[in-house]
This record gives C-alpha cells, sequence and structure tokens, in this order.
C-alpha cells in the first residue's frame, strides 16, 4: 500500500510539473494567397481551396498539413470568404473563422481582403483597412493585428493587393508603401512585428521597391520565387512576397511556395496565383 501510495504521488508530481517545465516554443503557420475573383461564379471551388490550404501547407508534397493564419486577396464577396473558412473548419476539425474589408477600389471594379485564422491558435485583436490619405493607393491595405495564443507572440499584418494597371501605376504604388509600413509600424507601443504581406504584382528585387528597403531598421523581402502561373501550368512571375524588419521580426522561421499537386488543374479552376507560406517561431511575447 504505502509503495503505491508512494508511485502515485511520483506520478502526480510529474503530471503537475511536466507542464511548467517544457515552456514549449510553436510555430505560427501563415499563408497569402490571391485567389482570382473569389466568388464569382468560376471562382467557387471552396472546398478543393481549403484543402490546398490544410494538406499543401509547405513546399514539399510530405510537409505536414494544418495552418494557423491565412491572408486573402481578390475576395469579390464576403460569402466566399466565410465559405472558405467554414470548409476549413471541415477539412481540418479546428473551428475557423474570418474577417473581410468592404469592398475596396476607385471604380466599379472593387476587391475585398480577408483574414482567416484558426480560433485555437489565433486570437484576431483587430481587422482595419489604412485609411488612404491623398488616394494613393488603388485598393488600400487591410492592416491585421493578431496573437499568437500557445506563446502570447503578437503580430501585425499588412494585407496588400497592388494595383495592376500600367508599370507607371505600379511603381508609384511601391514607391507609396514604404510610409504606411513605417507608419504602422510606429503606431504600436506594444508589437514591432511589422509584416507586408500579398500579390505586389513586381519581383521584389524591382528597383522601385527601394524606399521600402529603406525603412529603418531595413525591410528585407524573405520571399522571391516564381508564385504566378501561366494558363498552362508554369510559373510565371515572383508576384507574392512576405516584407518583413529582420531586427524585429526574429520569430522568422522560414517560407516558400505551398505544394501544388497537378498545376495545370490548379491553374483551370483554383487560381493563378499558387499560395505562399510563412512559419514564425516563438516561446513568448518579446516584442
Ligand atoms: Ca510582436
Ligand atoms: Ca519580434
Ligand atoms: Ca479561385
Amino acid at each position: 500500500m504505502r509503495g503505491s501510495s508512494f508511485l502515485s504521488r511520483v506520478l502526480v508530481l510529474t503530471v503537475l510539473v511536466l507542464p511548467a517545465l517544457s515552456q514549449a516554443g510553436s510555430y505560427l503557420r501563415v499563408v497569402s494567397w490571391n485567389l482570382r475573383h473569389e466568388g464569382w461564379a468560376a471562382e467557387q471551388t471552396y472546398l478543393e481551396d481549403a484543402q490546398q490550404l490544410w494538406n499543401q501547407f509547405g513546399s514539399g508534397s510530405t510537409s505536414n498539413n494544418g495552418l494557423d493564419l491565412v491572408f486573402l486577396q481578390e475576395v469579390m464577396n464576403a460569402a466566399a470568404a466565410q465559405a472558405i473558412a467554414q470548409n476549413l473548419t471541415q477539412v481540418s476539425g479546428m473551428t475557423w473563422t474570418a474577417a473581410v474589408t468592404p469592398l475596396i477600389g476607385r471604380s466599379s471594379y472593387k476587391e475585398s481582403y480577408a483574414v482567416l485564422y484558426r480560433t485555437d491558435t489565433v486570437s484576431l485583436l483587430s481587422s482595419t483597412v489604412w485609411s488612404d490619405t491623398g488616394d494613393l493607393f488603388e485598393r488600400e491595405p487591410q492592416v491585421v493585428k493578431v496573437r499568437h495564443v500557445p506563446t502570447g507572440a503578437d503580430y501585425t499584418f499588412l494585407n496588400w493587393h497592388t494595383v495592376w494597371g500600367v508599370a507607371a501605376d505600379r511603381t508609384l504604388e511601391a514607391q507609396a508603401i514604404d510610409a504606411v509600413f513605417a507608419s504602422v509600424q510606429s503606431s504600436s507601443g506594444t508589437d514591432q512585428d511589422v509584416i507586408l504581406v500579398g500579390d505586389h504584382n513586381m519581383a521584389c528585387t524591382h528597383a522601385s521597391w527601394s524606399e521600402l528597403k529603406a525603412v529603418s531598421p531595413a525591410v528585407t523581402c524573405r520571399l522571391d520565387t516564381p508564385t504566378t502561373l501561366n494558363s498552362t501550368g508554369g510559373f510565371a512571375n515572383a508576384y507574392d512576397h512576405f516584407w518583413l524588419q529582420d531586427t524585429y521580426v526574429t520569430e522568422f522561421s522560414s517560407t516558400g511556395r505551398d505544394y501544388i499537386g497537378n498545376t495545370k488543374d490548379y491553374v483551370t479552376r483554383l487560381s493563378d496565383h499558387a499560395p505562399v507560406w510563412l512559419s514564425l517561431y516563438s516561446n513568448s511575447d518579446t516584442d
């Protein structure tokens, strides 16, 4: 009796102590994706969109399933984003929810942005739209503040779909986004981690980004790989990026283009952009 009582006390102590000792770090797994006029009649493959997101996170076919946070561009109505969140809940077995911006654009053609997140691993602190004084942007960015629940780390994302227009229009927007980045960065006394995501319609090696790169501390492009698909399923242009300040975003772990099983089928039915992924590792909220 005494022996088993001692043993059970040891077991109880072990169970109580282990969680306190573990202090495990955790990855926040992020995807950004231009879905191609999502919600229009030809673009309603919501279950397959959710399967692509959940099953193909990471650059290889054997990557582990799962992700936590998704930024979408070219959302044509709120119901489309909500439908993808519902299908993510079904595919993953975790609860997903969405926050969708109003439609944004200068003409009758407008798009929304959306953020989708797992409620068990991500707290949405705010979702707003940048106040575009002077109308510098066709689609001013969505500003999203989140907290990674397992570690408490906070991040601020700018979700942005740059104008298409002509090359000069894109250059003007690229040369204006540095002020948005710097303003959002300096407006928070508690979170330093600003990450610009989205479809930027220009390679990040283009000279038009020099002002963004010159923000202090320096902003660097952490993904430079072809992400758009031509009609035969070949990768074409490196338009989708993650921009961040290495000085602050020490949580950066890795990034890449999501694996796509059949690019011809994918470009025909799902999108002309691959999803791109970002992993952020933290133990706690540090800045
Ligand atoms: Ca932070
Ligand atoms: Ca940080
Ligand atoms: Ca689509």
